[in-house]
């Protein structure tokens, strides 16, 4: 009789709890980025030396975006926009190098609440330190754990080739391709977790092709008719490249192919002392907010609910978690707002021609407003300097049409206004129940960062950190 009121009393509370019916589609999911690969750094957008069979595939099986933005033209804000599903300034993360507030709430928090293993693999960047990639310490007040992630095998920054790198906080010295180590740990974790019947959330951010330009001699040899610097940064991409074929065989031997979500695209454009050019024509590249510093590839792969296609409707990192929130059912209390991005899933079932959210990004003074075709550009937001682009007639940013749409042109920049100010508040803490920012580090070089000093003696043997430390003993000189 006991038995039978606790299990009449357990499916009252089931029947009323909205997020446990839509809790019961818990696909896993992957998320992986590369670290300034341009938009055009794909075969199968083209490339006239890079090839890349297993992007290519994946797109071939997948949903592949035309117009995929990075929420930022630089590093550390996307990664803040995809953990967040908001603009990178809302959350303290202003430029590369910065800090993600602990006040922030992020979407591996919000999917270990509802049981997902989470797991973080690469590249980090959002706890405050500058300069190569070092490990990150069990005890940094920025580190993934701080983020809703159980496991993780990160650095600070880029890496490349023989990476010292820490797992959960113990420092270990890795041999290999940078982009083989991290997916072969997080194969090790995808298994262990599919072992316990658990869904899990992976995110692979990895390390190629930013600089320092590492690679191995049979991935080099195939671009010999490039300068050395180029040769080396594609053959990054070719090693990237692999390191997706064997992820995806892996999800297939394990059969989780199916019903595993792999969203894949890049941190921000691409770069532009490499050669042939990195942008696919368009204008601009890293660093700026035209076309060729926010347009980067995108896939989404979900074999048992995405059909194959090719897709134009623009869609950005922020919309990431929004997302994965519809998909897997999360509620309100897992978001800071205004969240700025918006859940894209209906893109996976119908062509859907007009995206009703604008794209909004604000990076240093700069800014943009994405609507559909058209472009709004802040050249200068203090002194109010906008410009009006078509991108479906005009690509490549050619033509400023704002005198020729004058109602449209004050139309986006008064939206993009109120959106500058709703950022400004955002990023004096207004949006915290404290009302205020609490305590972050402040964006600084790990020379110069105490905790690191007792290595620097051993470090110094190593090529990625060399120069740095030699900097700071030629400035106590
Ligand atoms: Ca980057």
């Amino acid at each position: 009789m006991r038995n039978l009121i606790i299990s009449v009393l357990l499916l009252s509370i089931y029947a009323y709890s909205p997020s446990f019916s839509s809790l019961k589609n818990q696909p896993n999911i992957i998320l992986i980025m590369t670290d300034d690969q341009g938009w055009g750094q794909t075969g199968y957008n083209n490339h006239p030396v890079l090839d890349t069979p297993n992007l290519d595939a994946m797109a071939e099986n997948g949903l592949r975006f035309d117009r995929f933005y990075a929420g930022s033209p630089v590093c550390s804000p996307t990664r803040a926009s995809v953990l967040t599903g908001r603009s990178n300034d809302r959350t303290g993360v202003l430029s590369w190098g910065y800090a993600l507030r602990t006040q922030e709430k992020t979407i591996a928090s919000a999917l270990k609440r509802v049981g997902y293993s989470t797991g973080h693999f690469g590249k980090w960047h959002l706890n405050g330190l500058s300069g190569p990639g070092v490990p990150i310490f069990k005890n940094d007040s920025h580190n993934p754990s701080k983020f809703g992630f159980d496991q993780w095998l990160s650095v600070s920054n880029f890496f490349d080739i023989n990476p010292l790198m820490s797992e959960n906080g113990v420092f270990v010295d890795l041999k290999g391709s940078s982009s083989e180590i991290i997916i072969n740990k997080a194969l090790k974790f995808i298994e262990e977790k599919s072992n316990q019947n658990k869904p899990f959330f992976t995110v692979i951010w990895d390390g190629s092709p930013h600089i320092p330009f590492m690679a191995s001699k049979s991935d080099t040899e195939k671009f010999k008719s490039l300068d050395e610097r180029s040769q080396l940064h594609y053959a990054e991409l070719a090693a990237f490249d692999r390191s997706i074929g064997v992820l995806r065989d892996k999800l297939r031997k394990l059969n989780l192919a199916k019903n595993t979500i792999i969203w894949y695209c890049s941190d921000n454009g691409g770069l532009t002392e490499i050669h042939p050019e990195t942008v696919g024509g368009l204008r601009g590249s890293k660093n700026t907010i035209w076309e060729g510093g926010l347009r980067v590839p995108g896939i989404i792969e979900w074999p048992s609910v995405i059909k194959p296609k090719v897709t134009k409707y623009p869609v950005s990192t922020m919309d990431i978690f929004p997302t994965i929130a519809d998909i897997v059912g999360l509620d309100e209390n897992d978001f800071i707002f205004p969240v700025d991005g918006v859940s894209i899933r209906p893109v996976f079932e119908n062509e859907i021609r007009k995206r009703d959210k604008r794209i909004p990004f604000r990076y240093k003074n700069q800014g943009a407003l994405i609507d559909n075709d058209f472009k709004l550009i802040a050249t200068s937001i203090s002194e109010k300097k906008f410009e009006l682009y078509n991108l479906r007639t005009d690509p490549g940013e050619t033509q400023n049409i704002s005198t020729e749409n004058p109602r449209l042109f004050m139309t986006m920049i008064e939206e993009f206004l109120s959106w500058n100010q709703s950022v400004d508040s955002s990023f004096a803490g207004l949006d915290y129940k404290e009302k205020k920012v609490l305590k972050n580090p402040e964006s600084h070089y790990w020379n110069i960062d105490n905790r690191y000093e007792p290595f620097f003696k051993e470090w110094i043997k190593r090529p990625e950190y060399r120069e740095q430390i030699l900097k700071i003993s030629k400035g106590r000189n």
